[in-house]
């Protein structure tokens, strides 16, 4: 129910946004069906599949068509082809691993010139990098290239298509993607404090994420600890100069209370 929700709302977009009309070669072409520019592991990235033939009037007979995805990014959860023309030229891609071959269709009487074929849909591995792709790309299998639908013998010429899956860019490295990311180029370790830390002030004054701060004598510290995540990508001298807070902070990090003000603020 699910997939066919997707594709329902997929062929709403499409038409919506004329998105089919526009493309004016003959293409067979991957559209998301939602994000796909800023994917955690796990996420399930999912794609619709278009034929449009609408620039080529003798229409087409058929033809096949591959989909490729590198298997060390993205792990292939599933496909749902849709019978479009003649079920009995209809072909289920065979799975290898990062390729689905020959996807095919076809019919005597001539296929739609716009269509809806079906989804496709992966998982987001940890072993992905920044970023991957999935295409769509001519058959290397058993289907054949695409037809005249006239004569039956011209090949036509086809357009296919390649989609990025990404990451979320975190341009300052402060482990907060940039659309989270309340305060631009954070400086790790940061400037504050200026004098020194002191107990129950917090600054990012090593190389990680974590907020610091130091426990005096045999104290058990403060029950509490804060990261870059907690307070929106902010260090405590972005907070200072956000907040307008007193010169004690940048001296000796920024108070619990002023920490607990600024995440309260910017968490939603
Ligand atoms: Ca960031
Ligand atoms: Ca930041």
């Amino acid at each position: 129910m699910k997939i066919e929700r997707t594709l329902i709302r997929g062929i709403g977009a499409l038409l919506l946004f004329g998105l089919v009309s526009s493309v004016s070669a003959q293409s067979i072409f991957l559209t998301p069906t939602g994000a796909v520019d800023n994917v955690n592991n796990g996420d399930t990235v999912s794609f619709n599949i278009v034929m449009d033939f609408s620039g080529y009037p003798n229409g087409t007979l058929g033809g096949g068509f591959d989909i490729n995805f590198d298997s060390s990014a993205l792990q292939f959860g599933g496909f749902t082809r849709l019978v479009v023309g003649d079920p009995a030229f209809g072909r289920d891609p065979d799975v290898f691993d990062g390729l689905l071959e020959s996807w095919a269709l076809g019919d005597f009487n001539g296929l739609p010139t716009s269509a809806l074929l079906g989804n496709v849909w992966f998982q987001v591995l940890p072993t992905m990098g920044a970023s991957t792709t999935v295409s769509t790309s001519p058959t290397s299998g058993v289907a054949g290239p695409w037809v005249d639908g006239t004569d039956f013998v011209t090949l036509i010429p086809v357009v296919y298509n390649q989609i990025t899956v990404a990451r979320p860019v975190d341009s300052d490295d402060d482990n907060v993607a940039d659309s989270d990311d309340f305060c631009p180029d954070t400086a790790i370790p940061e400037v504050v404090p200026t004098v020194r830390l002191k107990p129950n002030r917090w600054a990012l004054i090593d190389a990680d994420t974590n907020f610091d701060t130091i426990v005096k004598g045999k104290g058990k510290g403060p029950k509490r600890g804060y990261t870059a995540e907690d307070t929106a990508g902010c260090s405590c001298e972005q907070i200072i100069k956000a907040q307008g807070l007193g010169l004690g902070h940048t001296y000796h990090g920024c108070s619990i209370s002023a920490m607990d003000d600024w995440v309260e603020l910017v968490t939603p």
